[in-house]
């Protein structure tokens, strides 16, 4: 067996030992090895292969199937700028704690700075946001990996001398590596924070699924005003229910004197604003080690939902009225085909138990405001860790994998950011996935933004990207069957109905209407 064979399998048998079972592969000449060992061993083994040949997309797509499974997904790449595509991939991977692999081929140790073709400074490459990264020469050096917990991107950089066609077979079986160990927090302090409280507020963001029941149960003894995202999978709870406050304006009306978050940092105005309202406690419980906020707040990480026993409180809230904003009803009735109301009939359509995944940025914030609380969708999912637009399409299409029924909604320059994503696709099981597109033409959020007004017509132009185009011979180009809505007046044609496997449903929106919405709500 050649030395590049020795290491590939050796590299194989660790990612098994880790748990991977998926390999998103993008391939080039120098991770041959690899990609030859990873096929050599076909069916024999019972691991899932993607092909894909844009490396970002190819790890956003790597992390979304790991984030729906909770298991390490390995994402391969070449050597030299095929290397530095992972890296969008891998922050929000890093933000959001989740364990993507990414493994690298390079050249030897000894071409390094030397500019020698494709070997560019791969070391290191993902900075602060892999948890670890190691330079593999020979099979020894990969000991380390067993110290990785899963919390946060793993890096391995492959040094692999010239491939040879010898180097197909790298016999691979499972290393056997310990399982980390978890910590779990004292939750002392916490208690003594709400204890101490008057009007205690709390703030949901993206919970683990594991958290969802002991946060529900937590949060029904306590007896305070929550505020969920869709993505805590708690935002139309029924046990919950008497205590969500159901529109973000009103959390700052509720004039709350301490604030709760659990779960990731959440997307409301609200939080943002908390910056500079120093005087307000703020207390973060969080699966992923970061405050969300830059002045000082103490917070507690743990892996799972800490057990408080009986901490109850009095409800404080004098009137339910005070959680439910008629306004926003009003709002949605008065402009049916703003942006808002449309994504409020857009819920209401998406069946209860398919995958909802919500794009940034609009959509995301526009499910949070306005989405129906008649048909709960708990499975709900976005990339908050580091709210890009980039692989977003890809993020999803990870997600659905292995699921009967997905919907992603994503923003028209988010789709087009993406636009390769669905060659993916082809490798997948089969699911009814529908790509929703809200197409507004542009970046309208930084419309939206009270940052950005008063910007020039021109500035706007260019801010939001304006443009005039459709994605109907997008979704011919991939095979998608494709539904075309357009919403607004006096064309009231009703919601399409979607069938089919793969569905693109464009809604071209006026934002003459969603702005008539927005007056309103000032
Ligand atoms: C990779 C990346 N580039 C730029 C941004 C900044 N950004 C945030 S929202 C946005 C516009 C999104 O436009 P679109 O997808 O049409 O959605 P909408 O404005 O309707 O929310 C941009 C460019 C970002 N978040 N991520």
């Amino acid at each position: 067996m050649t030395a590049n064979a020795r290491l590939a399998g050796a590299v194989l048998g660790h990612l098994t030992g880790l748990g991977v079972r998926q390999f998103v592969v993008c391939a080039g000449a120098r991770n041959a090895p690899l990609v030859s060992s990873l096929l050599a061993a076909g069916d024999s083994r019972n691991d899932r292969i993607y092909p894909h040949f844009d490396e970002r997309s190819a790890a956003f797509f790597a992390m979304g199937l790991a984030k729906r499974s909770s298991q390490a997904v390995a994402v391969l790449t070449t050597s030299g700028t095929a290397a530095a595509e992972l890296l969008p991939a891998a922050i929000e991977a890093y933000y959001s704690g989740i364990p993507l692999v990414l493994v690298t081929a390079d050249r030897p140790i000894a071409f390094r700075g030397s500019g020698a073709p494709q070997a560019i400074e791969q070391t290191g490459l993902f900075g602060p946001y892999a948890e670890m990264s190691l330079d593999i020469s020979s099979p020894s050096d990969l000991v380390a990996v067993s110290q990785w917990d899963r919390t946060a991107p793993l890096h391995l950089n492959i040094c692999l001398a010239e491939p040879s066609p010898e180097d197909r077979n790298g016999d691979w079986g499972t290393i056997k590596l310990p399982l980390p160990v978890r910590k779990i927090p004292e939750a002392e302090e916490l208690v003594t924070f709400c204890g101490t409280a008057d009007r205690l507020l709390v703030l949901l963001g993206e919970l683990p699924e594991r958290w969802r029941g002991p946060v529900e149960r937590f949060l029904v003894a306590l007896g305070v005003p929550v505020w969920a995202e869709a993505t805590s999978g708690l935002r139309e709870s029924e046990a919950l229910a008497p205590h969500l406050v159901r529109s973000e304006s009103l959390v700052a009306t509720l004039r709350p004197d301490r604030i709760l978050r659990l779960g990731g940092v959440p997307s409301l105005r609200f939080w943002r604003d908390l910056e500079v309202l120093s005087d307000l406690p703020v207390f973060s419980l969080s699966p992923r080690p970061f405050p969300g906020l830059a002045r000082k707040t103490p917070f507690l990480v743990s892996d799972e939902f800490p057990e408080f026993g009986e901490l109850t409180q009095e409800g404080w809230v004098e009137d339910q009225t005070l959680l439910h904003d008629t306004r926003l009803e009003l709002a949605l009735t008065n402009h049916p085909f703003s942006e808002v109301a449309i994504l409020r009939e857009l819920s209401r359509q998406i069946p209860s138990d398919a995958l909802v995944f919500l794009g940034n940025s609009l959509p995301i914030r526009e499910w949070n405001l306005a989405a129906t609380l008649s048909v709960p969708h708990p499975v709900c999912y976005a990339s908050r860790g580091a709210n890009g637009i980039d692989g977003q399409i890809a993020t999803f299409l990870g997600l659905s994998e292995g699921v009967t029924e997905s919907w992603g909604i994503f923003g028209d320059l988010t789709a087009l950011y993406d636009l390769n994503a669905p060659a993916l696709m082809g490798a997948m099981a089969p699911g009814r996935r529908r790509i929703v597109i809200l197409n507004n033409g542009g970046g309208r959020i930084f419309s939206r933004l009270p940052a950005m007004a008063g910007l020039s017509k021109t500035e706007k132009m260019v801010t939001e990207n304006r443009h005039a185009r459709g994605f109907g011979a997008w979704a011919a180009m991939w095979g998608l069957d494709y539904v075309q809505w357009i919403a607004g007046e006096p064309a009231a044609d009703p919601f399409p109905a979607i069938v089919g496997e793969s569905v693109v449903l464009e809604i071209c929106l006026d934002d003459n209407l969603s702005e008539a919405f927005w007056e309103e709500r000032k």
